[in-house]
């Protein structure tokens, strides 16, 4: 047994957010001492619940996270955001970005705010971001929100991570309708038309309602107009999946019952 990584995991089990940084830092450069770290990991600790805020690249899934973000801590809510980079490498621009976004949170002590690349797993969220998402769930935080960016698997893979999907689309662009026409869509539990201050919002929204006709699931997605950057509509998104938190708990009390 390695006396450094016991340490440094009893530390970050106690909610030491220098220790939790250290370990993700290790997961992201698969260190050997992974497995180690993973199995002193108990699954049975408790489960935040898990938010997938996912979509097209400038979204505004950062703001949005941001803005949940504030909702939780008036709450008294603790948060861990992984934001994942689909890049080769986190480009400092990408990082940079999610700090000036998400500046107010990153010396609250409730916030666990960490960037993660995903480095060498082309065509889904990496096994270092599950890890990490583990991690952090039994750091004790009761939210953990993952921001992944790209059309395709990533957005699919989220599911397996997240307890509720948001997918935030934009008006103005043809990649919206693309994720439509690709059945994407389907994965989501809200779909987000944000910048709805830009014109084409009305139609967009209209467009998803109407391939959601078709959708094989059954008919519970939710299609909602928000300005993140404007605080407009940010509420009731944020209402909405606190209503999918509260079910969820019920379940599972209802479950263990
Ligand atoms: N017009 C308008 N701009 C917005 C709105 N919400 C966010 N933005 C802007 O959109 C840009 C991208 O926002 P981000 O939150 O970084 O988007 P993102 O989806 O996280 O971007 P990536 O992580 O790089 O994919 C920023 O300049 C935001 O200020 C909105 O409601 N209306
Ligand atoms: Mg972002």
């Amino acid at each position: 047994m390695n006396q450094k990584i016991k340490i440094l995991v009893d530390r970050m089990l106690s909610g030491d957010k220098p220790s939790l940084a250290r370990l993700i830092s290790l997961i992201e450069r698969e260190s050997p001492e992974v497995p180690e770290i993973m199995e002193l990991v108990s699954p049975s600790q408790l489960q935040p619940y898990r938010v997938g805020i996912t979509g097209l690249a400038g979204a505004g899934k950062s703001t949005l996270v941001n803005k949940l973000t504030s909702f939780y801590r008036k709450q008294n809510l603790t948060v861990g955001i992984i934001a994942v980079d689909p890049s080769s490498v986190i480009t400092g621009g990408a990082v940079l970005g999610d700090r000036i976004r998400m500046q107010q949170h990153y010396l609250d002590e409730g916030v666990f705010i960490r960037s993660m690349a995903t480095r060498g797993c082309y065509g889904g969220l990496c096994k270092a971001v599950e890890d990490a998402a583990k991690l952090i769930s039994v750091s004790g935080k009761d939210i953990l929100i993952i921001e992944t960016t790209g059309i395709g698997q990533t957005e699919t893979e989220i599911t397996k991570v997240a307890d509720v999907v948001v997918m935030v689309l934009t008006p103005g662009f043809g990649d919206s309708i693309q994720l439509m026409k690709a059945g994407i869509i389907e994965i989501a539990d809200i779909i987000v038309v944000n910048k709805a201050d830009i014109e084409g919002a009305d139609i967009l929204v209209n467009e998803i309602r109407n391939e959601l006709k078709y959708s094989t699931r059954k008919k519970d997605q939710l299609v909602m107009m928000v300005q993140a950057s404007n605080d407009i509509g940010v509420a009731e998104l944020f209402e909405e999946i606190e209503k999918k938190r509260l079910e969820n708990n019920l379940e599972e009390r209802i479950l263990k019952c």
